[in-house]
């Protein structure tokens, strides 16, 4: 039976890369970092019924001790490094904090990879972030990348970090610049889970306005589920390698609200209103993946369109609200 060590195991992407790994005949142990709030930490596991399944080990991504004693325990097959402050607006507000988890928190898993288990395969999750400020209109593997935030600065680092140790000590390190994926499993702070919790209120009648910042901004927008899918293929390869994962269509946000609204048989353009503050220092205008390695390589594809996750999206938030109005 293979073992994965899964950091970031209570985000959206851990839950559902769980999920697979498990289906798959995984032993899976997640990295937990302790809080205050323990009781609401594995609601996506509970969500998609694996929380009893997946074996939650005390660490953190800031104390490399904590991550050398765990991959010695655990001696890991694979490990994923999903774990990170992901929320680009926030790194404006803690961008030493995002260095230090996105950043340095990767080159701490590698360093316990490579001092105790380096056999061990290992994920790193890029960003398309990374490709920031656009260089070349669709994005690939070789487009240069120009960082935008604190965030993608952080994800740049871990980016490298993962390709020296690949080329340094010829470690199994892979990684996936993966394009926005969404679900609803999503956090609520992200644009589209925004959205589709709020049309689900505005449906139901308890709220009326949708406060959103840049509109005009456009993203290649894709599943959750199909994406960690690209995150196991890239490990099962005889050699490590990195891999754009995106859909290669692009949406603006506006768009991706009307589809949301349209759902619930309400007309965006009456519920949004642009709040100044929303806007973010500086913003990545527009993405679009090009994924045609992934399909070459890996055999992959995206398999669901926008319009049927944000329905889906729409409908879980619709049995979410109706659920707290009880
Ligand atoms: P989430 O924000 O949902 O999950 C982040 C995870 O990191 C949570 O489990 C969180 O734990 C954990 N974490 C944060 N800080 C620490 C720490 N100091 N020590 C240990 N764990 C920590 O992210 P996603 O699931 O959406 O994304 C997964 C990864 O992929 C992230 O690295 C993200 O940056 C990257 N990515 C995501 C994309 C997307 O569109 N979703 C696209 C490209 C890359 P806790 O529950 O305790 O907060
Ligand atoms: P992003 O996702 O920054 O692309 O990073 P997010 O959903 O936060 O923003 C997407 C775009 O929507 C615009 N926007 C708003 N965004 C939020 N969150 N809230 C708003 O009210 C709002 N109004 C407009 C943003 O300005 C932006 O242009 C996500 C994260 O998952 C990262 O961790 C990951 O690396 C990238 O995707 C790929």
């Amino acid at each position: 039976m293979k073992r994965a060590f899964v950091t970031g195991v209570t985000g959206q992407d851990g839950a559902y890369l769980s999920q697979l790994l498990l289906q798959k005949g995984y032993e899976v142990y997640g990295l937990l970092r302790r809080s205050a709030s323990a009781d609401v930490i594995d609601a996506r596991l509970k969500w998609l019924g694996i929380e009893k399944d997946v074996r939650l080990m005390d660490g953190n991504l800031t104390d490399l001790s904590s991550l050398i004693r765990l991959v010695d325990e655990i001696k890991p097959d694979e490990v994923y490094n999903l774990g990170a402050q992901s929320f680009v607006k926030s790194s404006w507000q803690q961008p030493l904090l995002t260095g230090t988890i996105t950043g340095m928190g990767a080159a701490n898993v590698l360093e316990a990879v490579r001092i105790v288990h380096p056999k061990a395969r290992f994920y790193q999750a890029s960003s398309s972030e990374m490709y920031g400020l656009i260089q070349e209109p669709v994005q690939s593997e070789t487009t240069p990348f120009y960082p935008r935030s604190p965030y993608a600065v952080a994800k740049l680092y871990a980016h490298w970090m993962t390709v020296n140790y690949r080329e340094s000590f010829g470690m199994h390190a892979s990684s996936g610049i993966l394009f926005n994926h969404e679900s609803p499993l999503r956090g609520i702070e992200f644009v589209t889970r925004k959205v589709t919790d709020s049309v689900a209120r505005i449906k139901l009648g308890l709220q009326k306005e949708l406060p959103l910042g840049n509109i005009d901004a456009k993203r290649d927008w894709g599943h959750a589920r199909d994406y960690v899918r690209a995150m196991w293929l890239m490990l099962q390869q005889d050699e490590a390698d990195d891999y754009v994962v995106a859909t290669n269509r692009t949406t603006t946000v506006r768009d991706m609200c009307r589809i949301a609204f349209e759902h619930v048989g309400l007309n965006a353009d009456d519920h949004i209103v642009i709040k100044e503050e929303l806007f973010r220092p500086a913003e990545v205008d527009v993405l679009l993946g090009d994924p045609a390695k992934a399909k070459a390589k890996l055999g992959w594809e995206a398999t669901t369109s926008l319009e049927e996750m944000i329905k889906e999206m729409v409908e879980a938030d619709l049995v979410r609200v109706r659920a707290q109005m009880k």
